[in-house]
C-alpha cells in the first residue's frame, strides 16, 4: 500500500494517474498549501524539500517526479518502455528529466510568477518570458508526438501523464495551445482514458475538500 501526498492541479497529478493506470493499492492525502501544511515539521519529515508529490511506501519516502516515475516503472509493468540497452533507459530518464527540469520550471515562472518577483510589471514580464521561452519546448513535444498516439508510439507511459500535466497548466496560463494540434490531440486522448477519468475525480474530490474548508488556492 502507497500514499501519496497531493494537492489538486499541482504536479502531483502525473503519480495520481500513473497509480490509477497502474491498478496500485494507495492511499491519497490532500496536502493544504494555505495551511502551510507541506512546511510542517511532519511533512518536513517526510519531504525536507517542502513539496508535493511525496510516495510514501513501504521502505519510506520518495520524492521527486522523475524517482517517484523511476520507482514505479519498477513495481509495475507497462508504466515505461522496457529499456534494452544502457542508453535506452537513461533516454527515458532523459525524457522525464525533460518534464521535470525544462518544462517544469517554465510552467512555474508563467503560472506563479508572483512567487519569484514583486508587483505586476514584473510578474506580467516574468511570465510573457516564459511563454516565449515554452514556444521552442512545446514545438519539441508537438514533434515527438508527430503521427503518434502516445510519448513513445502505440503504447501509453508515465511520459504522457506528464506532458498532460504540462498542458493542463499551460493551457489555463495564457498560451496558445491551439497553435500545437498534436499535443492538444493528446491532451483530448488523456481525458478519454478511464484511470485518467478516476485520477482527475479524485482531484476533484480533493477540490472540493478544500472550498469546503475555505483553503482552496488559486492555481496561477
Ligand atoms: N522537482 C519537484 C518539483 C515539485 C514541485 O515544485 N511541486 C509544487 C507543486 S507543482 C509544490 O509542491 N509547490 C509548493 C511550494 O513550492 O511551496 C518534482 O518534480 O517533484
Amino acid at each position: 500500500m502507497f500514499t501519496l501526498f497531493a494537492a489538486p492541479g499541482s504536479c502531483s497529478r502525473v503519480p495520481l494517474i500513473t497509480l490509477e493506470e497502474a491498478g496500485a493499492d494507495y492511499k491519497l492525502e490532500l496536502v493544504r498549501f494555505m495551511q502551510g501544511a507541506h512546511k510542517q515539521p511532519d511533512y518536513l519529515a517526510l519531504n525536507p524539500k517542502g513539496k508535493v508529490p511525496c510516495l510514501v511506501t513501504e521502505t519510506g519516502p520518495i520524492t521527486e517526479n522523475v524517482a517517484i516515475a523511476l520507482f514505479l516503472a519498477s513495481q509495475f509493468d507497462g508504466l515505461l518502455p522496457k529499456a534494452s540497452s544502457a542508453r535506452d533507459a537513461v533516454l527515458i530518464t532523459a525524457d522525464l528529466a525533460f518534464c521535470s527540469a525544462t518544462l517544469h520550471p517554465i510552467v512555474s515562472r508563467m503560472r506563479v510568477p508572483m512567487f519569484m518577483v514583486e508587483g505586476p510589471e514584473a510578474t506580467a514580464s516574468v511570465k510573457a518570458k516564459a511563454i516565449e521561452a515554452m514556444h521552442p519546448m512545446a514545438a519539441v513535444v508537438e514533434t515527438a508526438l508527430d503521427g503518434k498516439d502516445w510519448w513513445f508510439g502505440d503504447t501509453w507511459s508515465i511520459l504522457d501523464a506528464y506532458i498532460y500535466w504540462v498542458f493542463f497548466r499551460i493551457n489555463g496560463g495564457g498560451f496558445p495551445t491551439d497553435q500545437y494540434p498534436n499535443w492538444a490531440a493528446h491532451a483530448k486522448r488523456m481525458d478519454a482514458r478511464p484511470a485518467v477519468r478516476r485520477a482527475l475525480a479524485k482531484e476533484a474530490d480533493m477540490q472540493a475538500a478544500l472550498e469546503a474548508e475555505g483553503l482552496a488556492p488559486k492555481m496561477g
